[in-house]
């Protein structure tokens, strides 16, 4: 039975990717942080009592910024596969916390690989380090492919660049099978809810049920090559799989406005808008509302008319250096990889929209049925 370790195994990718390997017959252990409250949702349908039989799933408190845990940590697993996917992984907010983000995101990598090496592991583990396509930054050239040189813009972008790096170096250094995958956005219905496809097809939700008035966002302009998180992290174990370490960017070859995320996903609820003005005063209003869907879904048609101004610009969503563009080029993966994404950006979107409007009706039967939140401290 092979074994693998995840790091940031509650993250949107930790958990397609146990899912993932734990149908392929693996035995999963997890890397989770102490939390004060609940941070297991995504894995909990995962979740096995540790006194079972047929145990397959273990799940392990740790840090990336604590070298000794991660040590005691691999040396008790033994892992065949690491899978360094733990990163504080909001870009927006790295520039808040940029000293964490650098520990976390870039030390972390540092400290994995140290730990292989310091274990006389070398040649047992393997190793896949979370790069991304936030390393191309300010763009050089479109499509961004394995040879697009970098040009980092966030702390965490920079912080990233040193995981990459690093990675690349011990696989030199030290003949590991160490291999980075840089991956472009990729989103699901268990996204974070403040990325800006989560954001989106929540608030939209929301609004076609009457639960909220008005959807806040940053740059509409920015374009980002999505795919599924679920074809993503196939491409993950295959990288680990292949006779020879290498990096691969990982990507759909498309790229779309976060403007027509929006249009997508209010128009999977029968809901046409119109987006006009300009930056900060940009507006997207409703113009026209497809009753039969409307009626079909559900929805609260009392709140949609068209005229309706449904989104607007907050300028505190802008970040102080931007990544306009990234379309990423996947050649290297479909060919020696055999790698290709099973969703497109309609399919994406139809699954977030979905799986979100289902949830929100739980908050609107609540409402319904005048349900107050507790106040504690009342
Ligand atoms: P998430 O933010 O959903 O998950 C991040 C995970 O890392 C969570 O499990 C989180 O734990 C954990 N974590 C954060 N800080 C630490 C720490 N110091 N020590 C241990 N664990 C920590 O990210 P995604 O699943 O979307 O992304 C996975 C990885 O891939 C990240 O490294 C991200 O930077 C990278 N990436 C993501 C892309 C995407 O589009 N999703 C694209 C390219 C790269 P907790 O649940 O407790 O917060
Ligand atoms: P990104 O994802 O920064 O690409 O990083 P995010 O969804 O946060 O932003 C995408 C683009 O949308 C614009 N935007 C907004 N973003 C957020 N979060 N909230 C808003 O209200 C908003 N309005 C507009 C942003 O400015 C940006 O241009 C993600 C993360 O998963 C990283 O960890 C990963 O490395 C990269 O993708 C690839």
């Amino acid at each position: 039975m092979k074994v693998a370790l995840i790091t940031g195994v509650t993250g949107q990718d930790g958990a397609y990717l146990a899912e993932f390997l734990l149908k392929k017959g693996y035995f999963v252990h997890g890397l989770k942080r102490r939390s004060s409250s609940f941070n297991t949702e995504r894995i909990d349908h995962l979740y096995q009592d540790q006194h079972e039989k047929n145990l397959n799933f273990k799940l392990h408190y740790g840090d990336l910024t604590d070298s000794t845990n991660l040590i005691r940590i691999i040396q008790e697993t033994q892992p065949d596969e690491i899978y360094n996917l733990a990163a504080m992984s909001h870009v927006k907010v790295s520039f808040e916390t940029p000293e964490y983000t650098a520990n976390a995101d870039g030390i972390g990598p540092l400290r994995l690989l140290e730990a292989i090496r310091i274990l006389g592991l070398v040649d047992k583990t393997k190793i896949y380090q979370a790069s991304t396509s936030e390393l191309y930054g300010l763009v050089q050239a479109v499509p961004q492919s394995e040879t697009t040189p970098f040009y980092p813009r966030s702390p965490y972008a920079v912080a990233k660049m040193y995981g990459y790096w690093i990675t690349v170096n011990y696989r030199e250094a030290y003949n590991m099978y160490a291999c980075n995958g840089i991956l472009f956005n990729h989103e699901s219905p268990v996204r974070g809810e403040t990325f800006v496809t989560r954001k989106i097809t929540r608030a939209a939700c929301k609004i076609a049920l009457g639960l909220q008035s008005c959807l806040y966002l940053g740059n509409l302009s920015a374009q980002r090559d999505w795919g599924h998180a679920k074809d993503y992290v196939e491409a993950m174990w295959l990288i680990l799989q292949q006779e020879k370490p290498e990096d691969y960017v990982i990507a759909t070859g498309v790229t779309t406005t976060v403007r027509d995320f929006v249009k997508m996903s209010f128009a999977e609820l029968g809901i046409e808008i119109e987006f006009s003005g300009k930056d900060q005063y940009e507006r997207g209003v409703i113009i026209d509302v497809d009753q039969e869907l409307v009626q079909k879904l559900g929805l609260n048609d009392e709140y949609l008319k068209p005229g309706t101004v449904v989104v607007q610009v907050d300028e505190k969503y802008f970040r102080p250096t931007e990544v306009d563009l990234l379309l990423g080029d996947p050649t290297k993966a479909n060919t020696k990889l055999g790698w290709k994404p099973k969703y497109d950006l309609p399919l994406l979107v139809q699954d977030m929209v979905h799986s979100d409007l289902h949830l929100m009706k739980k908050d609107e039967y609540l409402k319904q049925g005048g349900f107050k939140t507790l106040n504690y401290f009342e």
